[in-house]
């Protein structure tokens, strides 16, 4: 892979020589060359910007320079253009993975208030062009920008890594946030290395990762869509006050269905107000689960002295049957904080199926009858 870097300050990508890029570069998988943008400049102060039409603060990089070094850098053949600039789409794994593939990528780091739009419309007349950024955020120069992305592209590049397995298992190739790791010794400042790390039981290990990835991509980055949705476009996010009105609706309609199981059984669920709700909304963690727009699921918990107390997980009827109840559950178990030492939630004695799915999911009913008509059902929450 060949990559050019136009900037005013090549001295900022002398970085490129070193680590991951300047190995690539050793084996001969990449070659990289940076310019000075004003190689291009014809005056002799080596102008690359002036004021902005229509007025306004800061200055814009003025067209020529970037036309006459893109004449010049484009003439070798197909290219990808990648300008950095904070208006530019996202910056993610998976268009680091598009970008690995490509033969050329130019880098043209904008200053300033930008570049001159014509450049960037007149290069996409000639190359595939991608704005890209960082995040939301705002550095002085594409340069930093160029040089992570550069970063995580190289490091994708076929051979580039020898072992391809620690590519596939690292923060989210495969959507999930990265399980915590631990090296020797075994304890280190009256610290103890997770139990289950050293168990040998390489079944038991996997699925305490898992679980730990699930449970910090919950915590850190509800955004991120859980791999284990099994609905396609279902989006799950803490609830709003401006959910109350759906979440009323669609919790007597889940709890009608309820009621027809249980008869004669007092459900709540079916008796509360409008402000019970808004109020419970308020005060404990809850998720909410949208489809196209529409609000498809809830559940609610929270902590009761060391029991996270499940309740109130529900899905559209004419969406049951999909695993978004499985996702929605964990998801929320997910959440428990850390001085909860097991899962609880209530269910219709008559409502055989809830009891089968938290059976499947972990959940052992527990003797007594806490509620008239209702069973107790728990799961212990294992190493964390
Ligand atoms: Cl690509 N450029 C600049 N100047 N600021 C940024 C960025 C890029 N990405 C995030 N902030």
């Amino acid at each position: 892979m060949r990559i050019d870097v136009l900037t005013i300050f090549p001295d900022y990508l002398a970085p490129l020589g070193l680590s991951l890029a300047g190995k690539a570069r050793d084996k001969g998988l990449i070659d990289v060359r940076v310019h000075d943008l004003r190689a291009w400049t014809t005056d002799r102060h080596r102008t690359v910007d002036d004021t902005p039409y229509g007025g306004g603060a800061g200055m814009v990089m003025k067209p020529e320079p970037w036309g006459a070094a893109f004449d010049e850098l484009l003439a070798d053949g197909d290219a990808t253009v990648v300008f950095t600039t904070p208006s530019g789409r996202p910056f993610t794994q998976a268009v680091a993975r598009e970008l690995a593939t490509k033969e050329r990528l130019v880098f043209a780091c904008g200053r300033y208030e930008g570049i001159d739009q014509r450049v960037l419309d007149e290069v996409a007349t000639r190359a595939e062009v991608r704005e890209i950024s960082l995040g939301d955020y705002v550095l002085n120069g594409g340069e930093v920008a160029a040089l992570a992305i550069t970063e995580a592209v190289v490091r994708l590049v076929p051979g580039f890594m020898g072992n391809a397995e620690s590519l596939v298992e690292e923060s989210h190739e495969d959507g999930l946030l990265e399980y915590p790791v631990f090296t020797k010794p075994a304890t280190w400042r009256d610290r103890e290395v997770p139990p289950v790390l050293l168990s040998g039981d390489h079944g038991a290990i996997a699925a305490w990762r898992r679980d730990q990835a699930v449970r910090r991509t919950a915590e850190r980055r509800p955004d991120l869509a859980h791999a284990s949705v099994l609905l396609e476009d279902v989006e799950i996010r803490p609830a709003e006050p401006a959910d109350a009105g759906e979440l009323y609706v669609l919790q007597l309609a889940c709890w009608v269905a309820e009621q027809h199981d249980n008869p004669g059984v007092r459900i709540p669920a079916l008796h509360e107000t409008y402000d019970d709700l808004r109020s419970w909304l308020a005060r404990d963690t809850v998720l909410v689960a949208r489809s196209a727009g529409r609000l498809v699921g809830a559940v609610r918990a929270s902590l009761d002295d060391e029991e996270w107390e499940i309740g109130r997980l529900m899905v559209a009827p004419d969406l049951a049957g999909r695993g978004l109840g499985r996702t929605l559950l964990e998801r929320i178990e997910a959440l428990a904080p850390g001085g909860a030492t097991s899962y609880t939630l209530f269910t219709g004695a008559g409502s055989l199926r809830n009891q089968r799915i938290y059976k499947k999911a972990g959940y052992r009913l527990r003797p007594g009858e806490p509620i008239p008509g209702a069973v107790r059902m728990t799961k212990r929450i294992g190493p964390r």
